[in-house]
């Protein structure tokens, strides 16, 4: 199957510039194409998954992709789907996120400069020695104002207010796009919907300057990512999904896509997943016979998790997962517990001779001494996974886990974790 027919069956393609053309193109030769990532922050997030999983679907399909890193385009500050200006960072701070962003896409796309791999450019390494003279010349004067103006990124801002500085970065982009064009072959721009503007404009710069030259050039964009519930994709109540472990774990990763609606799981398996289509219909059929399994859900999680952190994170995220679900708190290891409690309220003490009436009452689980009491003799308080009814329990070394942490669970599903300082 062509890649655009594979992308097109996903529902992945938002709009296109050629399809026809476009078609013809990639089933003629190798095609170089590339899609931008500015360094905004210290890592990408979930929203930027979708476009990484388009340069490996055209790698696969024996393309050549650019991950382009927005060394020049970050000091300067893409409008595009913004409301409001962006503050500008220091030259330091788009350093050392480009530095950032730059390791994740060489770990998430094998990037390498031989062979078959993804390659990375850095847009700095042109955008800094273009002079304000030949910017002004050689890109401003293709451009009007009026098609500028008319631009959605500066159309919705027009009553907000946007500064010469971001109203600019279309252009830069643009220089980039003839910069790959000329230098490189580069003849496909991807992104997100919110890049069709910018995507757009490239085109046109590259058919004003280059003039009557035989222009093959395309671009296209994938959809914005919908929930059926109509609250935003890729936020939870703790932020943004990050794909930096440190910032989002690998079991937090996990249970994000685990927790992926019903009604939004198979649009996510085609959209995020190299699964082939057979695949995907047979697992889709499976999940149907026995709906409470969450069958699908449980593939989509396995399947991203292991492309952004790999096999050993998503073994790990599901020991996790299995031991908190089950309430085998003991079969986990300190940090295990660590990554599976991060969202759970802490409690610290330096005391380990606490009754346990006293740590139910400390760390909030129970409100009085009396409810801790009733609680305990009801049966609803567990350590470490393993119910107590002993209402004058001590706690002592048997429950702490490694010295460090006791889990205390009331009920179903209220927690809190002690921490021994
Ligand atoms: C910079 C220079 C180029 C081409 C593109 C760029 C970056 C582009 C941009 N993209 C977003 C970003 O960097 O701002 N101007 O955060 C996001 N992308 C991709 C995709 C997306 C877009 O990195 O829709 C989500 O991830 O295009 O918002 O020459």
């Amino acid at each position: 199957m062509d890649v655009l027919q594979d992308l097109a069956e996903r529902g992945l393609i938002q709009q296109i510039t050629n399809e026809e053309g476009l078609k013809k193109h990639l089933a003629e030769k190798q095609v170089k194409l590339y899609c931008g990532f500015d360094p905004t922050g210290d890592s990408l997030h979930i929203g930027h998954l979708l476009p990484v999983t388009m340069l490996k679907r055209f790698q696969d399909a024996g393309h050549k992709p650019i991950a382009l890193i927005g060394g020049g385009t970050g000091m300067i500050g893409d409008p595009s789907g913004r409301s409001s200006e962006r503050s500008l960072n220091t030259a330091e701070t788009v350093k050392g996120y480009a530095d950032a962003l730059t390791n994740q896409l060489s770990n998430l796309l094998n990037v390498d400069d031989s062979g078959n791999g993804v390659v990375a450019r850095n847009n700095h390494d042109w955008l800094s020695e273009m002079t304000i003279i030949d910017f002004l010349r050689d890109a401003g004067k293709h451009f009007t104002v009026n098609y500028m103006l008319a631009k959605d990124a500066v159309a919705s801002r027009i009553d907000e207010g946007i500064s010469y500085t971001e109203f600019s970065y279309m252009l830069l982009q643009s220089v980039d796009y003839l910069n790959l064009y000329k230098e490189e072959g580069v003849s496909l721009q991807i992104g997100g919907s919110d890049q069709w503007g910018n995507i757009t404009a490239g085109l046109e710069f590259i058919r004003r300057s280059l003039g009557d030259e035989k222009i093959e050039a395309y671009g296209l964009t994938v959809p914005l990512i919908t929930k059926a519930d109509g609250t935003k994709f890729g936020k939870t109540a703790g932020g943004a999904v990050w794909l930096d472990p440190e910032k989002t774990s690998p079991y937090e990763f996990y249970q994000f896509w685990y927790n992926t609606d019903d009604r939004d799981v198979l649009r996510f398996l085609n959209y995020f997943t190299f699964l082939s289509h057979e695949e995907l219909a047979d697992l889709a059929k499976e999940a149907a016979s026995d709906p409470g399994a969450r069958l699908a859900q449980k593939r989509l999680a396995e399947e991203i998790t292991t492309f952004v952190h790999g096999a050993d994170a998503l073994n790990r995220a599901i020991k996790i997962s299995e031991a908190l679900f089950k309430g085998e708190i003991k079969q986990l290891s300190l940090s295990e517990i660590k990554e599976g409690f991060k969202d759970v309220p802490t409690y610290e003490t330096e005391d380990k001779e606490l009754t346990l009436v006293d740590l139910l009452v400390n760390s909030k689980i129970s409100p009085s001494k009396r409810q801790a009491r009733e609680d305990i003799k009801n049966g609803a308080i567990y350590i470490n996974g393993e119910r107590n009814k002993e209402i004058d329990h001590m706690i002592s070394e048997s429950d702490r886990i490694e010295d460090t942490f006791t889990v205390i669970r009331r009920g179903r599903r209220n927690y809190s974790l002690v921490h021994y300082k």
